[in-house]
């Protein structure tokens, strides 16, 4: 026997493995006979080894990531052919088969019905390779070949589609030590079809940046590859005007010298050509983004007057300089901002030293307001270029791509956001398919054995639930008005959650922490910093000074007439923003039909056709994989609704009525 399966196996799944040579033809795991862990996992494996990488596991489609190019499995002519099929079910299972499913799902049975595609998976599992490879099959079997002429510029819709990928990873992926292109937001894109089913345009909805990488990247990983790119593709002369000579080193910029795939920078400026960025505008991003990196070279020393205010160490003047060159604001002003604070008490102001660590604090908070205005900007600016006219589409089918589940050895907010928003998405899941289906079953009086199955409703409740959660126990913490006590905050935590099962904590550990249990593994988070990220206040002089920004760039992402949530104390804290934003997506996703994908990453090394059985088995039980197969396995492959129903089929019998159907069904 090729597996390493332990000898402890029941006679069931001794039977079940007598047919080993063929289990590589099992196309869904329905199809296994006993549905164990353990039997599907070998079943995945075995098609993993014979290179096969999707399998149907019901309603859903589980892909491994083969972590090597396939080329022959994703051209034009795989695309035709799962696009012509007639039963697109009967043939072999791969991504395109979800992408036509949906799409031919479009038209409705009564009437159009919007469509989600939804992909998850842990980081490095493959979410974003296939959300492309979603968007590159839409982009070619509904092509409109219309051509849209917006920002001066004439160019095929398709193309303005696909673009946007490698231009929002460009700004928005980095390296990590999951993913060599981890996403760092999540997207919504919504690919708009008119009513003759062809792609007319396209807007994405992005969420929560992790901006904080700007201006700190843990051990091992890469800020943003835009900054990278800057640095190995741009020619002689723009590196002259940024200021960034061969060898030049930034601190922002760690592990400079490994070059990824991603570092491609010829394709992003040819990204934002397609969409419609003008060489200036270009120009002025990259300044701005110029101007980032040489903030992060400045540095401070304390005074040694209590009452004076930090000095800039020497070297760092011309850092400041150009810095300030780059962004297009006042030298003195740009330094006064980090060294000296505003206080208004009444009409008056007055003005108070920065700590040394203030200092870096503004400074960095100068670099995340940028990097995010400037994000924002360009997602704005995608959408413009992308959107069609609303009278011209009539539906849409959207594809889900966010950060997947993290756990690394330090974890804070960024990390618990991410892996709520992982949690969220496997409560659509569970409440839509493995409840829902349930519950429809046994309320139309069929005959059904209730399938068990891991709700991870509590987790959720603990994190976001009200009254008491640690979303509200995080903002109540983030209003106070002082510096957060870690420790204070991680009793207060205890105090209050204790009653709940997903939450514990190591009370001797040296840090305050907590540990969630999410329906992925536990993560444990380190409380130091969380209450103040939270917050992310961005001091006013910053703001009131890149509102005069001599960059015609940055002075528009900062321009006064928009309301600036960030300006001052922002009251809307990153946690409750970020819930809200989530809930508004579940309301999307709620009212479309929804389609599956689970991701997973068959080796945490990202080696090729590696294939670990106790990583793999993990992924499948946190994502409820036995549940489903059973669920799909017991359940109607096909349901209609009644009205449908009849219309399909009346002409076999004219007289078939609502009522009729259902005396035939009940009799
Ligand atoms: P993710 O989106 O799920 O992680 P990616 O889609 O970035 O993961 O995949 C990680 C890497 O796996 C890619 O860069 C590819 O090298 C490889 N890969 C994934 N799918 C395939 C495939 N079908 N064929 C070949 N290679 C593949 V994260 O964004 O970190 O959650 O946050
Ligand atoms: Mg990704």
């Amino acid at each position: 026997m090729g597996t390493s399966l332990n000898d402890s196996l029941d006679e069931d799944i001794r039977l079940f493995l007598i047919d080993e040579k063929q289990l590589h033809t099992y196309d869904d795991l329905t199809k296994v006979n006993p549905v164990t862990p353990s039997t599907v996992l070998t079943c995945l494996q075995a098609r993993y080894d014979a290179k096969v990488f999707y399998t149907h596991a019901g309603c859903t489609l589980v892909a491994l990531n083969p972590f090597q190019p396939i080329p022959y499995l994703y051209s034009l002519d795989v695309m035709k052919e799962y696009h012509c099929t007639s039963q697109p079910q009967e043939s072999k299972p791969h991504i395109f088969i979800v992408a036509e499913e949906a799409y031919r799902n479009v038209k409705g049975q009564l009437e159009p019905v919007n469509q989600s595609l939804v992909v998850s998976g842990e980081s490095g599992a493959g979410k974003t390779w296939t959300s492309r490879c979603l968007m590159k099959y839409y982009a070619t079997v509904a092509a409109s070949s219309s051509v849209v002429k917006k920002q001066n510029t004439v160019e095929r819709i398709e193309r303005r589609v696909l673009d946007s990928n490698p231009l929002m990873e460009a700004f928005g992926n980095a390296c990590t030590l999951r993913n060599n292109n981890s996403s760092r937001f999540g997207k919504y894109i919504q690919l708009q079809l008119d009513s003759r089913q062809l792609l007319v345009g396209a807007s994405v909805q992005t969420y929560l940046l992790e901006k904080t990488r700007v201006v700190f990247q843990p051990t091992g990983e890469r800020n943003f590859h835009i900054f990278y790119q800057m640095m190995s593709g741009a020619t002689t002369e723009q590196r002259k005007e940024w200021k960034m000579p061969n060898g030049q080193c930034f601190a922002w910029l760690p592990n400079s010298n490994t070059h990824l795939e991603e570092d491609c920078f010829e394709e992003t400026v040819g990204a934002m050509g397609h969409l419609g960025i003008n060489t200036e505008r270009q120009r002025e991003m990259f300044r701005i983004l110029a101007g980032i990196l040489h903030l992060g070279n400045i540095e401070f020393c304390s005074s040694s007057d209590d009452s004076q205010p930090c000095d800039l160490e020497e070297k760092s003047k011309e850092y400041l300089q150009n810095a300030a060159e780059f962004l297009g604001v006042v030298a003195l002003e740009l330094e006064s901002c980090f060294r000296v604070r505003t206080l208004k008490a009444g009409k008056q102001s007055v003005l108070k030293p920065c700590s040394l660590s203030d200092c870096l604090v503004r400074r960095d908070c100068l670099a995340k307001v940028i990097y995010a205005g400037l994000f924002e900007w360009l997602v704005t600016y995608i959408n413009n270029s992308m959107c069609a006219e609303s009278s011209t589409w009539s539906n849409f089918i959207g594809v889900l791509d966010v950060y997947g589940f993290e756990c690394f050895q330090l974890n804070n907010l960024e990390q618990l956001c991410i892996n709520y928003a992982n949690e969220k998405l496997q409560q659509h899941f569970v409440s839509h398919y493995l409840k829902a289906q349930q519950e429809e079953y046994i309320s139309e009086g069929l005959e059904w054995s209730f399938v068990k199955y891991q709700d991870n409703r509590g987790c959720l409740d603990l994190i976001e639930g009200s009254p008491m959660s640690v979303f509200s126990l995080l903002n109540e913490e983030s209003r106070l008005n002082r510096t957060s006590d870690a420790r204070l905050f991680r009793v207060r935590l205890e105090n209050e959650l204790s009653k709940n099962r997903s939450i514990s904590w190591d009370r001797f550990s040296q840090e305050p922490h907590f540990t969630v249990a999410h329906y992925a593994g536990k993560v444990n988070y380190q409380i130091e910093g969380m209450a103040e990220k939270n917050k992310d206040p961005v001091p006013s002089e910053l703001i009131n000074m890149l509102h005069k920004s001599k960059n015609s760039l940055l002075h528009q992402v900062f321009s006064e007439d928009e309301e600036q949530p960030t300006k001052g104390l922002s009251k809307v804290t990153v946690v409750s923003k970020f819930k809200n934003s989530l809930e508004n997506l579940m309301k999307i996703l709620h009212s479309t039909t929804p389609h599956y994908t689970r991701c997973i990453k068959p080796n945490q090394d990202c080696k090729p056709l590696t294939f670990k059985r106790e990583e793999v088995i993990l992924q499948l039980e946190a994502c409820g994989i036995v549940e489903t197969i059973h669920i799909s396995a017991a359940g109607f492959p096909v349901r209609i609704p009644f009205e449908s129903f009849i219309q399909r089929y009346r002409m076999i019998k004219p007289t078939l009525t609502i009522g009729i159907l259902w005396c035939i069904l009940v009799s």
